[in-house]
């Protein structure tokens, strides 16, 4: 069995948190634990479709997703979400709202290391002025202080990286 939680992964555009997300949700479902993973792919182009890339269309993203992870974990899931947040205000909300079961996760990836993979050619564009408010160039991104799980992901692999998620659950008795 498991505790509901909300494994909340912030980090830069290209940092590995949507990889490192699926990693942690397919470690969890194969101890059999009811698990669910919200990212870009699912939300953005769904539920937040209206949304673009300012802050005030982020606040609102971020918004959103809060309430539909608390809703996943009401009905008992571990929930992931995957998106950049770079709010702390907008992270600091959702924790309050989460109580005991929000676990931060702070995907630290430096900008540097983000921009060389570029795998969409994102950050070249957004070097370019072709993206406005990207973050990291053109968009700030506040990081967390004080995360549960402080992934340093420079030197560290995808699988290290989910195996201290999943060791974090473990030892605080999420799982
Ligand atoms: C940042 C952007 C932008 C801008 C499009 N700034 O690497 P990706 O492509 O797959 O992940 C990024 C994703 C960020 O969406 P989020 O919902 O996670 O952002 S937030 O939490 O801040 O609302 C990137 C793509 O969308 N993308 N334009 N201007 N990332």
């Amino acid at each position: 069995g498991h505790q509901p939680a909300i494994l909340w992964f912030t980090g830069l555009s290209g940092s590995g948190k949507s990889t490192i997300a699926n990693a942690v949700d397919r470690m969890l479902f194969e101890r059999g634990c009811h698990t669910y993973l919200l990212d870009g792919d699912n939300v953005r182009h769904g539920l937040n479709k209206d949304l673009g890339f300012d802050d005030d269309s982020r606040i609102e993203n971020i918004r959103r997703i809060t309430e539909v992870a608390n809703l996943f974990a009401d009905a008992g899931l571990l929930v992931s979400t995957a998106f950049i947040s770079p709010f702390v205000s907008d992270r600091a909300h959702a924790r309050e709202l989460a109580g005991d079961r929000f676990i931060e996760v702070y995907v630290d990836t430096p900008l540097e290391i983000c921009e060389q993979r570029d795998p969409k050619g994102l950050y070249k564009k957004a070097r370019k002025g072709e993206i406005p408010h990207f973050t990291g160039i053109s968009s700030p991104y506040e990081a967390p202080e004080a995360a549960e799980v402080h992934l340093k992901t420079a030197d560290m692999s995808i699988e290290a990286a989910a195996t201290q998620v999943v060791d974090y659950l473990t030892v605080n008795g999420f799982i």
